[in-house]
């Protein structure tokens, strides 16, 4: 029979009481639950020192939608060991795991209250120096370390069997990459938005893309994913930027978070049009976002090329100028996607605050007809760009 049972504040308490590992026997200590996620429970347990930690548990179903939408506890076991191999090549940038008990789909993670989620620090207008480069580090490390660079075929293979995530990715199957492309009730967008959608809908071009990115993310183990790199899946601070919450981790194409992370960055940035009114400061906010873009983009690339020339393993893959046709395409595939990250989250069933929050109706429409302009644009030309710089100008032109 199994052990699980979703927990409350108390329940919570006695079971990292009862687990001896993180507290002294006499501390007094408190627990409340903050999680405001789509899916799980999250509550900080903190002594009278505070001292304190993080327990995450799933819940038997999506929590934004409750339990007509029943969703597998799996995730937990992914989500915890996604990221102690991720910690374990890139323990800079990626939450730490204390505690993970698979029954329970519980996880006790350190606290990272000290720092703040990007998403809220973006709407805020607040900026981070480190934040394009230190994501490229993490994407770069983390899919290096996971390729066919550098593992061996057999390990790869038997290790992209223990991730696999159907009921997750089968979410962001859906969610990318079909339902905003034709009618479904999940979708949720104004109605003064319907005729940019259905034109959307009817351009073949852009649908055979899509097709594209979507055959490729259902059938390309390149990496084991984080899966949702999505700007409330970082905490940032001025020193330190970690990534949480990889339960849609799986083996996948590596331009699927790069890609992701970069429409989260532009969402913002079409966000500012409605939200900041003076021209200088939106200016600012603008350029910091591209500034950040144009780092990641060539972090990421040049971190890539030197992980796999130094450490690449695979002989035949290190044939002269492979590495660099290689990371042509992930770029390619990672512009295809943050199109998608932009046009789904804009039409699609899971908005983000920097646009929904937008109080001016008005103003809220025109920054969703940007977003869905430029994730379109973003699909139907990923493929024509070569060099980060191509990527970047690509950005820019629709942009500006
Ligand atoms: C029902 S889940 C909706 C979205 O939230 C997650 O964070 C993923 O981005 C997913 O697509
Ligand atoms: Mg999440």
């Amino acid at each position: 029979m199994s052990k699980y049972l979703a927990f409350d504040n108390e329940t919570a308490l006695d079971y990292i009481k009862s687990l001896g590992l993180f507290f002294s026997e006499d501390a007094q200590l408190s627990c409340y639950e903050f999680g405001d996620g789509n899916l799980n429970l999250v509550f900080r347990v903190i002594d009278q020192a505070n001292n304190s930690i993080i327990l995450k548990q799933a819940l038997p179903y999506a929590r934004c939608v409750g339990e007509s939408w029943p969703l597998t506890l799996d995730r937990a076991r992914i989500e915890a060991h996604v990221l102690q191999r991720h910690g374990a090549v890139c323990p800079d940038h990626t939450a730490k795991v204390l505690h993970h008990d698979s029954e329970l789909a519980a996880t006790v993670l350190e606290d990272l209250g000290d720092m703040a989620i990007l998403r809220n620090e973006l709407i805020a207008g607040r900026n981070f120096d480190n934040l394009g480069y230190d994501v490229a580090n993490y994407l770069a490390i983390t899919s290096f370390y996971h390729s066919d660079f550098y593992l061996d075929p057999q390990n790869k293979k038997a290790l992209a069997q223990t991730f696999t995530n159907p009921e997750l990715c089968a979410i962001t199957e859906d969610l990318f990459f079909d339902d905003p492309y034709r009618e479904c009730e999940r979708n949720n967008f104004p109605a003064a938005l319907t005729e940019q959608v259905l034109q959307l809908r009817q351009n073949a071009a852009l649908l055979c893309v899509v097709a594209r990115l979507k055959a490729k993310f259902l059938s390309s183990p390149q990496t084991l994913l984080h899966g949702d790199v999505h700007t409330g899946s970082i905490f940032i601070s001025s020193e330190k930027t970690k990534l949480i919450d990889p339960e849609f981790g799986f083996f996948g194409p590596i331009g699927f978070d790069l890609g992701s992370f970069i429409g989260n960055l532009l969402l913002n940035y079409c966000a500012q049009n409605g939200r900041v009114k003076e021209a200088p400061k939106r200016r600012d906010l603008h350029s910091y976002l591209l500034n950040t873009i144009s780092t990641c983009l060539q972090q990421f690339e040049q971190q890539w090329h030197t992980l796999a020339q130094q450490h690449g393993r695979d002989l035949a893959l290190k044939a002269p100028g492979y590495i660099e046709l290689f990371l042509q395409e992930v770029l390619q595939d990672a512009m295809g996607y943050c199109g998608t990250e932009l046009v789904r989250r804009t039409i699609g069933l899971a908005h983000v605050a920097d646009i929904a929050e937008i109080e001016d109706q008005s103003q809220r429409l025109l920054v969703q007809k940007q977003s869905l302009q430029l994730g379109e644009q973003l699909i139907l030309n990923a493929k024509s760009c070569r060099t980060t710089d191509d990527f970047y100008q690509l950005i820019i032109s629709f942009v500006h």
